[in-house]
């Protein structure tokens, strides 16, 4: 126990370093036991998250704008065959008025995500012309960053989403083991869905990834992920532990252990130290947000106000019509937390900026490698 405890500490001092870790050195920090090494693991995770971030979060305005969705995901209240799911489709008005009032409330992004009824076919313009429409209507009356979340598209609608002024597109795989995607995402494409985020990114996106946690997932699967998540140099990524929802093939699994999606967090704090993270309120409401910034998240998501017939995604009505969900619920909260800042709105603009350049010189950099290894090759 103690050799274990010492070795554990070892991993998390190497981890502070930002030293690279070993498949063996992340398992085990997967396995770090309830007390002192959660303790350790997570007050690392914090350590890393002030270096970059210093104690400064983020608020994520989330507005659910359509619950018609074409598939059929088995974790998913809005999967097609749900009949006990409430559909609705806000209109332009609508979405442009709730994202002004977000706005005016102090969240530093609007995310606007909706079921996957964008259909593929190439001559279906016009869903990508007016999602693109309101993209730029909610940029030029927020000013805000937005992020739109309209599940796999094919590169032209990508573009369009980027043109209209699109900064993020979230796009979660949920799992890297293609043979649990194929059980949770029934009939979707695992390399289509991957494809689509490194697509996204060609067209200067930013890109968040998202694991599904309490779904039969191995360690391996998740350390799996992580090297997914790293392979995609990916800007922003999530964990999110699993809630049954009535009405679906899965609505008797059990809900995920909190604990298992802490730790996950925390080893994402460990692996991606300056990339944003989000405590979702999505998972356990208000209730939940202290525990995941403890962990080390640096991003309040799914602030969603009351009054205007909104749902979350995996609560879908947790906290939302009692205003808890607002940025002055989370101010609160923060402040009873004690320690905490909400970050000026330019400091959020900042860092995407400065992200986004990164990326495109990363990319330069390897088209001109590439270039000179062509090169080289003809030498030869
Ligand atoms: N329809 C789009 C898509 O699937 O990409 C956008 C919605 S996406 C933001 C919904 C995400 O919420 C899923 O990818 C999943 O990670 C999460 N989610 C959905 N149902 C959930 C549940 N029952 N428990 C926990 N997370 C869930
Ligand atoms: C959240 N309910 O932030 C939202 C959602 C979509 N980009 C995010 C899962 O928790
Ligand atoms: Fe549709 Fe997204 Fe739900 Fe899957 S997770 S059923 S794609 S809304």
């Amino acid at each position: 126990m103690i050799e274990n405890n010492k070795k554990h500490g070892a991993i998390l001092q190497n981890a502070l370093q930002e030293e690279p870790l070993s498949r063996q050195e992340i398992r085990c920090l997967l396995e770090s036991c309830p007390g002192k090494e959660t303790d350790l693991l997570f007050k690392t995770a914090r350590q890393l998250r002030e270096k970059y971030f210093g104690n400064k979060l983020f608020l994520y305005g989330f507005v659910y704008n359509s619950t018609h969705c074409r598939n059929n995901c088995n974790f998913c209240y809005y999967r097609k065959d749900n009949t006990k799911s409430l559909r609705y489709s806000k209109s332009k008005s609508q979405i442009l008025n709730i994202s002004c009032k977000l706005a005016e409330s102090g969240v530093h992004l609007i995310d606007l995500t909706m079921g996957e009824y964008i259909s593929l076919d190439k001559n279906n313009l016009e869903p990508v012309q007016q999602l693109g429409e309101i993209i730029s209507k909610i940029k030029n009356q927020t000013r805000l960053p937005v992020m739109v979340s309209p599940g796999v598209l094919p590169d032209w609608a990508l573009k369009r989403m980027a043109d209209s002024g699109a900064d993020w597109y979230a796009c979660y795989q949920e799992t890297h083991n293609p043979d649990l995607f194929s059980r949770l995402r029934i009939g979707q494409s695992y390399s289509k869905r991957l494809a689509t985020k490194q697509n996204a990114a060609q067209f200067n996106l930013l890109i968040e990834e998202g694991i599904l946690c309490g779904v039969g997932e191995t360690l391996d699967d998740v350390i799996d992920s992580f090297d997914a998540i790293k392979k995609l140099n990916i800007d922003q990524t999530r964990v999110m532990g699993f809630v049954p929802q009535s009405g679906t093939p899965m609505e008797n699994h059990p809900t995920a252990d909190i604990k298992r999606e802490l730790i996950i967090l925390a080893v994402l704090r460990l692996l991606f130290p300056d990339r944003l993270i989000p405590a979702s309120l999505d998972v356990e409401g208000v209730m939940g947000l202290e525990k995941r910034l403890e962990a080390g998240a640096n991003v309040v998501t799914s602030i969603v106000p009351a009054g205007k017939g909104l749902a979350g995604v995996a609560q879908n009505s947790l906290d939302i019509e009692d205003s808890r969900r607002t940025v002055a619920q989370v101010k609160k909260i923060l402040l009873a937390c004690g320690g905490y800042e909400i970050a000026r709105s330019d400091t959020y603009n900042t860092w995407i900026k400065q992200r986004k350049a990164l990326k495109a010189l990363n990319n330069k950099n390897s088209a001109l490698d590439l270039l000179k290894t062509s090169q080289d090759l003809k030498s030869i």
